[in-house]
């Protein structure tokens, strides 16, 4: 950063994972994402960085909040308690940009969007979050021929999911013609139980087993979909269904799948 002396900053770098990562993880989602926050927004003011947008996420509102959440919801109540520590560091560098703003006059604004999915995920990882995570046990079910599948939790979860390029082009847009201490939520509005998106996933992968429900893992935030009115009041709107995401999101998968055989292949 030191040398560099960049218009515009966004950050979305982090430490993330679905909700077994950050139940086995606390301490470091917390340290990893509370340095990440800190060291980019405050080297941004001292390099007198125009503009920042700091990208956080819907966990950071409370666990029971009303629904559809609005910005003010912030801090009213307890946080869900699987993805607690990465909500807090979320909550740091969103409040340090406000706090950047009102003290010194930066630009900094903050975006919370709701769960996202799309190419580059981390399909093979069981710290992925729940698209991820779905795509590939159903991938190789499908292969394997295996009679059934098994999705964490009782299904019931309600999530809301927003697809990769439709973040991207609400954050261009706030970048040019959004500037405000409160933060501003992102979301597709389209609600999805974990069971429904279970059977989606199945059936964009192509897998007709059975789909059994594992009730001792746990099922996290009943339910976490945002009020994006006023980020749609600037003229932003998702493009991208569950739907035809999840089929773009697929054909990723299945690519990236078939470089990385390639790959293992010519190494053995
Ligand atoms: O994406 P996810 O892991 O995290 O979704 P959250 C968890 C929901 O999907 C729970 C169910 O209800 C799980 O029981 N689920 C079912 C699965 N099968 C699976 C599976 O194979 N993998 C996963 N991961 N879940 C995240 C936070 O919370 O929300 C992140 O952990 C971030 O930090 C993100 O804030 C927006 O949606 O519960």
């Amino acid at each position: 950063m030191d040398h560099a002396a960049p218009d515009m900053i966004v950050v979305a770098a982090a430490k993330v994972g679905g909700i077994a990562a950050n139940m086995a993880a606390p301490a470091d989602f917390m340290s990893d994402n509370l340095a990440i926050a800190h060291n980019i927004i405050t080297h941004a003011a001292r390099r007198g960085v125009k503009k920042l947008v700091f990208l956080g996420s819907s966990c950071i509102y409370p666990r029971l909040a009303e629904q559809p959440i609005q910005e003010d919801a912030l801090l009213s109540a307890p946080l869900e308690p699987t993805n607690e520590a990465y909500a807090l560091a979320k909550i740091a560098g969103l409040k340090l940009c406000e706090y950047y703003r009102r003290q010194y006059g930066h630009d900094f604004i903050s975006v919370m969007p709701c769960n996202l999915y799309g190419p580059g995920d981390r399909w093979d990882d069981p710290g992925a979050h729940v698209i991820a995570g779905l795509m590939h046990r159903f991938h190789l079910a499908k292969q394997e021929g295996r009679p059934s599948v098994t999705v964490w939790g009782s299904g019931t979860p309600l999530r809301e999911f927003l697809y990769s390029d439709d973040l991207a082009a609400g954050v261009i847009l706030v970048l040019k013609n959004y500037s405000d201490e409160r933060p501003l939520n992102i979301g597709s509005g389209d609600e999805v139980t974990i069971s429904g998106l279970a059977h989606l996933i199945a059936r964009v992968v192509g897998y007709e087993g059975i789909i059994a429900f594992d009730t001792v893992q746990p099922d996290g935030t009943p339910r976490k979909v945002l009020d994006s009115s006023r980020i749609r009041a600037l003229g932003w709107s998702p493009q991208i269904s569950l739907q035809a995401g999840l089929e773009l999101a697929y054909a990723d998968y299945t690519s990236t799948r078939s470089s990385s055989d390639r790959i293992s292949a010519s190494n053995r």
